[in-house]
């Protein structure tokens, strides 16, 4: 008989995922975990039937933008793909978005929500997006005070009820560009009734089908610079359901997160309320910022758990030179490579989860305050780059397959490629932890990097991990020495260099993190962490150059 090859399977999305499960048993209380095991259970049950089926079968679908109705008229729809619109209910009743703002598990309340997320993720197609943004608006509107919007926004944006949640854009990305943000054009107009109307152009505005928007605007009299931007809040269409002053233009082509309806549109008279004062737009839409960029690290983590799930079901089952590719010593060796990254990656990630909640329950201490704003871009900008080296590698372990449309392959790549892009290139990010530091030229403000890289790597030697432990501690020295060295050196030579250290700093949490994990997980026989610890330490965690940028700029010199 002919040879058929079986594709790879997934079994529950979290029953088989001892990463998490082992990481939710140490940092959850015990009856916090009992809670929500059954939803856990049943997301994942989601993610790798139903939903996976369904990605599978309908992957090339994509959002349709409707301009004109039949008689003529601008109606500028936009029509979700069927996946979509299956994966939106089930994201509000099982409180992707509720979990957080309810706090019922208190400072717990951040993981359990992002542990939701994770399993159910790379089984939505970037639903995810929408998430975000939600997310990110509930919060900043939580912390702005303003009243009368928190009432208006609020309850539907942390519903579980489908047929009352809403989701939010975040209008941020101009013509003149997406990370230099205070350049942005869209002015303000206040009107005779006193409301202020908007006028200009949102070039790339993710899944524009929400209800409402936060978004950047210049009122008329403001000065240039991101201090005369002002925060608005929109809501796409008017009580009769007319959109409120918006043209969308067109819809983007993008290489992946294709069923993200991201688009272009025109503002030309849209209604707008300030959110909080009529200045300092970029500082106040910070909080949205953080939100959603913890969102791409978890993003970045479970798309990386997804593809080593994949790629090893498929070793297991594919049969080259006499054997399954599991038991080949080399494959062995690349699988191993992709779940020690995953792994370093998932632990930052959640570190960063652990403290937001700690934040928002009020009781992070000032030292762990100092380091959630590091680790927040931290993990953004050095998972984003792993996740798209994993990806690549698990289409590479599925040889030709990897590189076919139908197998649902490619799409993993191509989705986890925008994640080091959108909210804050890597470069952006790289500069943003520079900017978390201060620009005293002191290296104090490193210290609480330092101190938890001390405290997780305590453990090392319980764990077999004495020399991963030297690695980690090693790195964040160096990255402390090339500070205080290239401070005096100017602006130029430390933003230079800013991305070196930057992935320096993500790689040595990454690996202290893992350690302290291994020295638990060592207490209860299991050798996983301290497995992949060691693997991560090979694999090089610092990535500080120390050559000076006059000679890169020789690089660009033309020819
Ligand atoms: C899987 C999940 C996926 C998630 C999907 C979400 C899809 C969303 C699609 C998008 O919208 S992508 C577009 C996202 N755009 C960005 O992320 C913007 C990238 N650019 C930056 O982050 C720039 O660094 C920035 C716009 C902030 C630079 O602007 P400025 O005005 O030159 O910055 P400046 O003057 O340094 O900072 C202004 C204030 O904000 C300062 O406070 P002060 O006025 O008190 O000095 C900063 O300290 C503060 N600030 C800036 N970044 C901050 C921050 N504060 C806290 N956290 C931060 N991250």
């Amino acid at each position: 008989m002919a040879f058929f090859q079986t594709p790879p399977e997934l079994g529950n999305q979290y029953d088989e995922d001892p990463v998490l499960a082992s990481w939710l048993t140490r940092h959850l209380p015990e009856d916090v975990l009992r809670e929500n095991l059954s939803d856990l259970r049943e997301v994942g049950a989601l993610a790798a039937g139903e939903l996976h089926r369904s990605l599978l079968a309908t992957q090339d679908d994509e959002p349709r933008l409707v301009q004109w109705d039949a008689w003529g008229q601008r109606v500028d729809r936009i029509e979700l793909t069927a996946h979509w619109q299956k994966v939106a209910p089930i994201a509000a009743s099982k409180g992707l978005i509720a979990t957080a703002y309810e706090r019922r598990f208190a400072e717990h309340s951040r993981i359990v929500q992002f542990a939701l997320l994770y399993v159910l993720e790379p089984s939505t197609a970037i639903y995810s997006c929408p998430l975000a943004m939600t997310d990110g608006a509930a919060k900043t509107l939580l912390v702005s005070g303003n009243e009368a919007l928190k009432r208006r926004a609020l309850p539907r944006l942390t519903s579980r009820d489908p047929a009352v949640a809403w989701t939010s854009g975040q209008w941020m990305t101009e013509r003149t560009g997406g990370s230099d943000v205070a350049i942005s054009e869209t002015v303000a107009r206040r009107g005779t009734d006193g409301e202020f109307r908007l006028y200009g152009t949102k070039w790339f505005t993710s899944a524009t089908t929400s209800q409402m928007a936060l978004t950047l605007a210049r009122p008329d009299a403001n000065p240039p610079g991101g201090k005369g931007l002002a925060l608005f809040y929109v809501e796409q269409r008017d009580e009769d359901g007319r959109l409120n002053g918006i043209s969308v233009n067109r819809l983007k082509d993008k290489l992946g997160t294709r069923m993200v309806p991201t688009a272009e549109l025109t503002l030309e008279g849209t209604r707008a309320s300030l959110v909080y004062g009529e200045t300092d737009g970029i500082k106040n839409i910070t909080p949205m910022l953080n939100i959603t960029r913890t969102w791409n690290a978890v993003g970045a983590a479970c798309g990386m758990r997804r593809a080593v799930a994949l790629a090893r079901d498929y070793a297991r089952r594919r049969v080259a030179f006499g054997a399954p590719l599991a038991e080949k010593p080399l494959h062995v060796d690349t699988l191993a490579a992709m779940d020690a990254e995953y792994q370093g990656a998932f632990m930052l990630t959640f570190r960063a989860v652990e403290l937001l909640g700690r934040e928002e329950a009020g009781v992070l201490t000032e030292d762990e305050a100092a380091l959630l704003r590091l680790v927040t871009p931290l993990a953004k900008l050095t998972t984003g780059k792993q996740a798209v080296a994993v990806a690549s590698e698990a289409l590479e372990s599925f040889g030709g397959a990897g590189y076919v449309e139908d197998t649902g392959l490619p799409r993993l790549l191509r989705d986890a490629q925008v994640l080091p892009i959108w909210e804050g290139t890597t470069n952006v990010l790289s500069l943003d932890v520079l900017r978390a530091l201060g620009r005293s030229g002191s290296a104090a403000p490193l210290d609480p990097i330092e101190r938890e890289v001390r405290r997780c790597v305590a453990g090392a030697a319980k764990a077999g991990c004495e020399e991963a432990g030297r690695v980690a501690t090693a790195a964040v020295a160096h990255a402390r020495t090339w500070l205080e060295e290239t401070f005096p050196r100017g602006r130029a030579a430390l933003e230079g260099g800013a991305r070196g250290f930057a992935l320096t700093l993500g790689r040595a949490l990454e690996l202290a993190l893992l350690i302290d994990e291994a020295a638990w997980q060592a207490e209860r026989g299991d050798r996983r962490a301290a497995a992949a610890a060691r693997r991560l330490a090979r694999h090089g965690v610092d990535a500080i150059a120390d050559a000076g940028v006059e000679g890169d700029t020789q690089l660009l010199a033309g020819g």
